[in-house]
């Protein structure tokens, strides 16, 4: 989740009026990007299926070598594992983002949307900074907590799983966990990366829709394929920006309850105005890649302090919560 990592702590623990005038030039921008997409809605589409691969029985995991050290002499890192890859692999790459079919039953949903909302109500919840926070926050989810372990077996130990470990490597480290609950009232975000442009996938993260999402309760909208070279440059552009807005395609997120938006974390997204009478709840998570060290101006991202310290690799998370 990309915050505006100055900003962010400049607002933590201001008063809420004080936050609102500051977030005020975020918001008015995020209202003048949603008109220019809506004058160009012909180039607005939902984000179309991609179905799910066969489960791998055997895993694969070596590190490429080889991609390694050329990487490395290019400054780069090895951002895949040797063999075979998932079929979702290929769509990734190219458009940066790719939405399967359900990977959570629809009880196990239930359970998870349940828990993370009656700890979202709590009186002091673990939140991370958002960006633009009416109505919207971001918890910070513990690995042990029994719903977030059932919910990572079934999706780390599943498609979705070997397709992380084919493009990060099964040394993948877990950069986020946590639920985004956006609320009636919350206001459209500004389109942002997740992290500063490098030339090799860094972190690849995955939006489970804990209900359905329709397109008034404030869907991630996308713009594919921005996630290759340039097009951050041309977002932060004052003279490129809307050009680059109206001329691009974009896909809203709109997921059925389960389905998974999954996304490198170098594509310009944003999470739009919810303006129904229902909450939005996300679970969500992503990995970096392990040679990967984000940037300044990238967030920290939004994972509990002890996962932070310990550094949790993708095949130590497959196996602790496989049941
Ligand atoms: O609300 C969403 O769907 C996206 C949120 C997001 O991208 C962010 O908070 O950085």
């Amino acid at each position: 989740m990309l915050v505006f990592p100055l900003l962010a702590v400049l607002l933590a623990g201001v008063p809420a009026s004080y936050k609102a005038e500051k977030e005020l030039p975020i918001v008015n921008r995020g209202i003048e990007e949603a008109a220019l997409m809506l004058d160009q809605r012909h180039l607005q589409s939902e984000l179309v299926l991609t179905p799910l691969p066969k489960v791998r029985k055997v895993r694969k995991v070596r590190i490429n070598t080889k991609a390694k050290a050329a990487n490395k002499k290019t400054g780069g890192f090895a951002s895949s594992s040797s063999g075979p890859q998932s079929p979702l692999a290929k769509p990734l790459r190219i458009a940066g983002v790719v939405r399967i079919p359900p990977v959570l039953s629809t009880p196990l949903v239930d359970i998870l949307r349940s828990h993370c909302l009656s700890i979202a109500d709590a009186p002091s919840p673990d939140l991370s900074n958002v960006l633009l926070t009416l109505n919207r926050s971001d918890l910070r989810l513990p690995l042990k907590d029994p719903s977030v372990v059932s919910a990572l077996d079934a999706i780390l130990n599943g498609a979705l799983g070997d397709l992380i470990e084919d493009v990060l490597t099964a040394d993948a480290v877990l950069h986020e966990l946590a639920c985004l609950v956006s609320d009636p009232g919350s206001q459209r975000q500004v389109l942002h990366p997740d992290v500063g442009f490098t030339s090799e996938l860094g972190i690849v993260t995955c939006f489970v829709a804990l209900q359905d999402v329709s397109e008034s309760m404030g869907p991630t909208v996308f713009m594919p394929g921005t996630h290759k070279a340039g097009f951050k440059e041309l977002l932060e552009d004052e003279e490129t920006r809307d050009e680059l807005i109206k001329g691009r395609p974009s896909s809203l997120s709109l997921l059925n309850l389960g389905e998974c938006a999954v996304f490198d974390g170098r594509i310009l997204h944003a999470g739009t105005a919810n303006v129904s009478l229902e909450r939005r709840a996300m679970f969500y998570f992503s990995f970096r890649n392990p040679e990967f060290n984000p940037a300044s101006g990238t967030s920290q991202g939004s994972l509990c302090r002890e996962l932070r310290k310990e550094g949790v690799t993708l095949a130590e998370v497959r196996m602790k919560c496989k049941s």
